[in-house]
Formats: C-alpha cells, sequence, structure tokens
C-alpha cells in the first residue's frame, strides 16, 4: 500500500503520542503524594537500590508494624525491590529504624545529644556503620519520632535527594498539629466540598488507616473529628465509643483524637439544670464526662469549643466570661494531661460596630486568667478566612496565653474545590508578619512557637479539606493545601516554594520542565484570586455561599454578613475606614503597624480599602486612580486564571489522563467564574461611583 510521507510522519507522531500517554499510568489522585511510583532505570535508583537492602525494626509495636509496612510500600514502589525485614544487619545498605528504648542497636548508637534535640517527636536519619555493615540509621527518642522519619527517609528517594552521607536531625517547632474536621454527625461536612464524612455516620473502615498514613507523612499529630458546631450528642457513649475505634486506628500513626464540645452539654445530655461554668454540679458532670471519655481513649487529646459564637452556647450565657467557661473544662481535663482550645471567633455586635475588633476587645482583658491548658485558638486574621487579612491583632497581645493559630485549608472563601489556590503563599504571609510585639522581628511564628514568650505549650489547627471523594480534596490541587498545612505545621520556616516542589515530585513527577510549570501556577494562584475576588484589600463580596461574586449582599440577618458592610461603596468612595478616625481597628496593632496602616500613603496596596475609605479618584503610587486600578485588578486576575488553564494545556501527554482532564475541566471553571466576578463587580461598583 502506497502512503505519503506526510500522511506517514501524522502517523507516527499518532503513535508517538499515544505511546507517551500510555507510559503515564492512570491515577484517581487517591495515593496523594504517597504514590511511591517507579524511579527510571538509571545508575541513580542503582545507588538507591543499594542503599535500601534490608530493614531492621526491633521494636514489634504497632508503630513500629507500620513503619515495615510503609518502608516495606514505599521501597517495593519506589525502587522495585523487596526489602525483608531482618533481625540485624547483615550486609550493607540496611535501614535500622528505632529508639533507644525499644532498639538496643539504635541504644549502642549513644546519638544521645541529637536524639535529646530532636525531641520525641523529631528524629535523627545518619549513614552510619553498624557490625561492619553501612547503614542508614532512623532513630528518634519517641516511636512516633520514629516513624516519622521512615517518611522523611522515603520523600527523600521520593524527591531524589541522594542516600550518601546523610546527618539529618528535625525537630518540629509545634507541638500539637492538628486538623479541625468541621464533620457533621449526619454525615455532612460544614465548608466541605470533596464529598461526605470520612467516619461519619458509620464508617470506620481501611480508608482511616490512608487518611492516617497521610498525615503521619507530614507530621500531623492530632485530629479535631466534630464540627465546632458541635452537636452535643458527640458526647454520648455510642458516639464516644465510636471515637474510641476511630483513635484504635489513628494510635499507631501517633494521631490523637479531640472532640468539639458543645458548652451546654450538661443541660442538654445531663438534663442539668444549668451550664453556668461556675456551678459545682456542672463542673462535676464535666469531670465525671471526661473520665469516662479517658477510660475509652486513654490519649485522647481535649476539646476544641466554639462559645458565644454565632449562635452556639457560651459562658456568657450565664454572665461568666470565655475564661470562666475554658476554665472548667481545663480543671476536667488536667488530670489526664488534657487540652482545652477555646476559640477566639467571636463576633458580638455588642462589643463594637466593626466587626474586625470585637474578639481582641473581648479576649485580651482575659490574658493570664485562663488555666495552663487552655489555649485561644485564633483565626490567621481578624476577620474569617478571607483570601487576605492582615495578621489577627491577638497574636502578640496575649503573652501569657498559648495561641493556637487557625488556619483554613478548606477553600471557603477561596474557590471552593472548583479553583486552583495554593495556600501556602497566604500562610507564609501571616507566619512571617512581624507584630512588633517585643519590637522588631516578633513574627507570628514567634508567637506561635513559644519562643517570643518562653511558651511550652504550642500548637497550630488547619481545618481540613478532606472528605470522601476518591482524590480525598475534590480539586487535585486541594491536596497541596493539605501537605502545605502539615509541613509548615512541622518547620513554618520552609518556604512555600520548596514545599511545593516536594508535592509536586512526589504527586505528579519530577521532571524539571513540568515541575517549573506546575510551580509556578501555583505559587501565582493566590495572588491571582486576590486580584479577581478583593482588589486592594476589599473583603466579603462575596454571597452567602462563600463562593459567587455578590457585592450587592445586604444579608437581613445582620449586617457583618453583608457586602455592603465591607465596602461601603458610595459616590464619595470605597473601603472601610478603619483609622481613628473611622472604626479605629487599627490601634488594636502596634507601632509601627499603626502608624503606617493609619496613613494611606504609607498602607501597602494590598490592604489599602481594608483600612481606608477613599475617594475614586484617589491617586494610586501606580499613577493610576483608584477607580482605574480596581477595574485593572479584576482584569488581571481573570487573564491570570484563565492563564493557570493555559499553562496546564501544555502538560498534556505528560501527566496522567485522568487527573489531567480532571485539573483541565476545574481550570476551566476558574477561568469562567473569574471573568463572572470581573465582570459583576466592575459593574456594581462603576454604577455605585
Ligand atoms: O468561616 C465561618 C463559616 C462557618 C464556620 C465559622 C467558624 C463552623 O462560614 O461555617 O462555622 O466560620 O469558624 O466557626
Amino acid at each position: 500500500m502506497a502512503i505519503s510521507s506526510s500522511c506517514l510522519r501524522v502517523f507516527v507522531a499518532a503513535v508517538v503520542a499515544m505511546a507517551l500517554t500510555l507510559n503515564v499510568r492512570a491515577e484517581t489522585g487517591y495515593d496523594l503524594w504517597l504514590r511511591y511510583v517507579p524511579l527510571d532505570d538509571t545508575p541513580e535508583r542503582d545507588a538507591y537500590r543499594r542503599s535500601a537492602t534490608a530493614i531492621v525494626v526491633e521494636s514489634r509495636s504497632p508503630t513500629a508494624e507500620a513503619i515495615v509496612f510503609e518502608l516495606q510500600r514505599g521501597l517495593r514502589g519506589l525502587l522495585g525491590v523487596d526489602a525483608a525485614r531482618v533481625g540485624r544487619p547483615s550486609s550493607d545498605g540496611g535501614v535500622i529504624v528505632g529508639t533507644p528504648s525499644s532498639s538496643p542497636l539504635v541504644a549502642a548508637l549513644g546519638w544521645t545529644d541529637a536524639l535529646a534535640r530532636a525531641g520525641r517527636d523529631g528524629y535523627v536519619i545518619r549513614s552510619a556503620n553498624v557490625a561492619g555493615h553501612a547503614v542508614t540509621v532512623i532513630a528518634s527518642a519517641g516511636e512516633t519520632g520514629a516513624l516519622y522519619g521512615s517518611f522523611h527517609f522515603l520523600r527523600l528517594i521520593q524527591t531524589r535527594v541522594p542516600l550518601a552521607r546523610l546527618d539529618i536531625v528535625e525537630r518540629p517547632r509545634l507541638d500539637r498539629r492538628l486538623l479541625n474536621h468541621w464533620d457533621n454527625l449526619d454525615g455532612t461536612i460544614e465548608r466541605g466540598y470533596a464529598g461526605g464524612s470520612l467516619w461519619w455516620p458509620d464508617r470506620v473502615d481501611r480508608r482511616l488507616v490512608d487518611y492516617a498514613r497521610a498525615n503521619a507523612s507530614i507530621g500531623i499529630n492530632g485530629s479535631v473529628i466534630n464540627s465546632v458546631n458541635a452537636n452535643p450528642q458527640s458526647l454520648t457513649e455510642p458516639l464516644l465509643e465510636k471515637a474510641a475505634a476511630i483513635a484504635r486506628i489513628f494510635r499507631p500513626y501517633g494521631i490523637r483524637v479531640y472532640l468539639a464540645a458543645n458548652f451546654a452539654a450538661p443541660k442538654m445530655l445531663g438534663s442539668l439544670s444549668t451550664d453556668d461554668p461556675l456551678d459545682s454540679a456542672v463542673a462535676r458532670w464535666w469531670r465525671e464526662k471526661v473520665d469516662d471519655i479517658y477510660s475509652l481513649i486513654p490519649d485522647f487529646g481535649g476539646f476544641v469549643v466554639k462559645a458565644n459564637s454565632e449562635g452556639q452556647p457560651g459562658p456568657q450565657d450565664y454572665g461568666r466570661t470565655h475564661a470562666d467557661g475554658a476554665n472548667v473544662l481545663a480543671d476536667a481535663l488536667a488530670p489526664h494531661a488534657g487540652i482545652v482550645m477555646w476559640r477566639a471567633f467571636v463576633y458580638d455586635e455588642k462589643v463594637d460596630p466593626d466587626r474586625v475588633k470585637r474578639a481582641y476587645m473581648e479576649f485580651v482583658p482575659l490574658d493570664g486568667r485562663f488555666r495552663e491548658n487552655v489555649f485561644a485558638q485564633v483565626k490567621n486574621g481578624p476577620l474569617d478566612f478571607q483570601p487576605r487579612e492582615p495578621f489577627h491583632p491577638l497574636f502578640g497581645a496575649m503573652p501569657k496565653t498559648p495561641l493556637m493559630a487557625e488556619l483554613q485549608i478548606t477553600q471557603e472563601y477561596l474557590g471552593q474545590s472548583n479553583h486552583l489556590v495554593y495556600l501556602a503563599p497566604m500562610w507564609k504571609e501571616f507566619l512571617d508578619a512581624d507584630t512588633y510585639a517585643k519590637g522588631t522581628g516578633s513574627t507570628v511564628t514567634k508567637v506561635i512557637d513559644g519562643t517570643l514568650e518562653s511558651k511550652t505549650r504550642t500548637g497550630i489547627a488547619g481545618v481540613a479539606n478532606t472528605g470522601r471523594d476518591t482524590n480525598w480534596t475534590g480539586h487535585d490541587f486541594g491536596q497541596a493545601n493539605w501537605y502545605a498545612f502539615g509541613r509548615l505545621a512541622w518547620n513554618p520556616d520552609l518556604s512555600a516554594r520548596a514545599i511545593a516542589d516536594e508535592w509536586i515530585t512526589m504527586t505528579w513527577s519530577g521532571a524539571p520542565e513540568l515541575r517549573a510549570t506546575i510551580r509556578s501556577m501555583m505559587l501565582d494562584s493566590r495572588e491571582a484570586f486576590v486580584h479577581y475576588t478583593m482588589p486592594l484589600g476589599l473583603h466579603h463580596l462575596i454571597g452567602g455561599d462563600h463562593y459567587a461574586p455578590m457585592p450587592e449582599n445586604t444579608d437581613p440577618r445582620r449586617a457583618d454578613w453583608s457586602a455592603t458592610y465591607y465596602h461601603h461603596a458610595d459616590a464619595s468612595g470605597i473601603g472601610y475606614d478603619r483609622t481613628r478616625r473611622g472604626s479605629g481597628a487599627v490601634e488594636q496593632y502596634r507601632s509601627p503597624l499603626r502608624e503606617l496602616w493609619s496613613n494611606p500613603g504609607t498602607t501597602p496596596d494590598a490592604l489599602l480599602l481594608w483600612f481606608h475609605h477613599l475617594p475614586w479618584d484617589y491617586g494610586m503610587k501606580s499613577g493610576r486612580t483608584l477607580w482605574d486600578e480596581l477595574v485593572q485588578s479584576y482584569r488581571r486576575g481573570a487573564d491570570e486564571a484563565k492563564a493557570l488553564e493555559t499553562h496546564w494545556a501544555t502538560l498534556h501527554g505528560k501527566v496522567d489522563e485522568e487527573r489531567y482532564q480532571a485539573v483541565l475541566a476545574r481550570l476551566h471553571r476558574q477561568t469562567e467564574d473569574a471573568a463572572a466576578w470581573r465582570d459583576k463587580c466592575v459593574r456594581y461598583f462603576q454604577a455605585r461611583r
């Protein structure tokens, strides 16, 4: 059969393209960053194989079994080797994992100083010589640390770090690294966009092991398993049994179970006549309840409480303070070493006309009044998880109280599971922010890691974005936010870029060009989202579902759920005046921030309309008018969203088709949504000015 050369070229190109596509295996996203796909057949892979010939784990505890399971699984997947578990290294290339108390081999190394430096959750990974053989030792003072070290060891291979001459000492900067699940007992998830709850109402299945593996791989060590809008039923016997079953699955992975408690539980469950925290019957009820919980869950972590906030009951119902409320629970938990995380997400309209001022005004006077096992749990910003907020002024303003930062991994106000928004840059902006509480350099990180005020209790919580969707997070890039939260909870100094690189390499591929494309998409995505939803610090221009643009929104229930309350757009200008002439919120920040942010000329453009109400023709640093700058930001954001889609399209055939198409469809939606934000907001403000 005669076939023209151009036909032949097309045919060959098609075959090559098909082969390339087939070469990338079908994936569902279920395996997250623990994909363990085979490394290419290179000398590098041979070197890894020589460094992973056998596994020595002397302990037989459930955590030790998890370590062996994970290492064998990882090494089989990545290197195609079956590393046998042996009692002692008998050749080069063994991997020894353990603690001095459960492993005589580790104890004999005498690494006392390094292990003390690493602590029980930290670890040491070193190349060493044991019984005349070159080995890698993963050692920790605690079993969970040994597990974390094992995941780190696998990550070295996943991210192609050579295993020669290793000398790694890691210690987590924050002690409590928690996920908060806003899961309701009926299986729905408040602000969850990736399917129903992983455990409520009736599941305790294998999938929870994979949830625990994923969390342990990034150092997360606690899960609050029910929503802060807590159903009091979560403290009843059958549900505590269920919590105990979940805790049994999590325990080998170093994850403790915590519960959200409803402050009215004594009345609702115990038929007491009051929930007054100073009432002795109430205190006894909580003590007995907590004792019951510990008899079922001996390592129970404690309670998070949302009180006197958005209709939830609390101590103020009885004329008591937040400290009184927290302390009654803290006293019940203290004998078991449990903690209370008392949320500072309160915004009682009676306190101040400006919503963002209220929590500070209520909580600062309580500093020093909480028991020592109480954390105040504070959202990153003073409003509510907006795409950009200044840091919450409570950071640095409660020197006597440990503060647990609350971040939101689920993208409630950030495109939910439809938009690609990598959150690490936003979290870094928060963590690196200088509070000036004790002079320059008093960053939020130093407030929460205890170094600023010599605190020993430290922690961070992230509102989870997981659900029953096969890929856990709905959007495949939602996984990056779960991953980044864990990595920053471990080490807030890591860069958003470094975390992205790890995640991309493990989740997609280590090919440098692909990594560069995805990295730049991720790193640009948060600012793009800000450009099309909240230019120049405008905030809360959103509908009640917290998804779509709704600058005209006036919520009949509460002024501070309305968009108009925040933007104040009219013929005179736009923005919320929070200077001394306005609400005075800027005074809650320390010098020099309060001076800088009082003056529009020295306020960063990104927060301009957060702090100021300005005329439409106000002259921006760019030389444009405020109005032109706004329009330009909306346009730019919409273009940037479109660019994400275009960049992704260049990766067709370079990643598996399933995930490629799933991401593409969402990016397309993002492009359309961003254009809708631009069009609706520009039209709306045009008519107001
Ligand atoms: O972000 C808001 C959400 C509520 C949430 C509340 C909170 C759990 O819109 O859904 O309730 O914050 O953090 O308590």
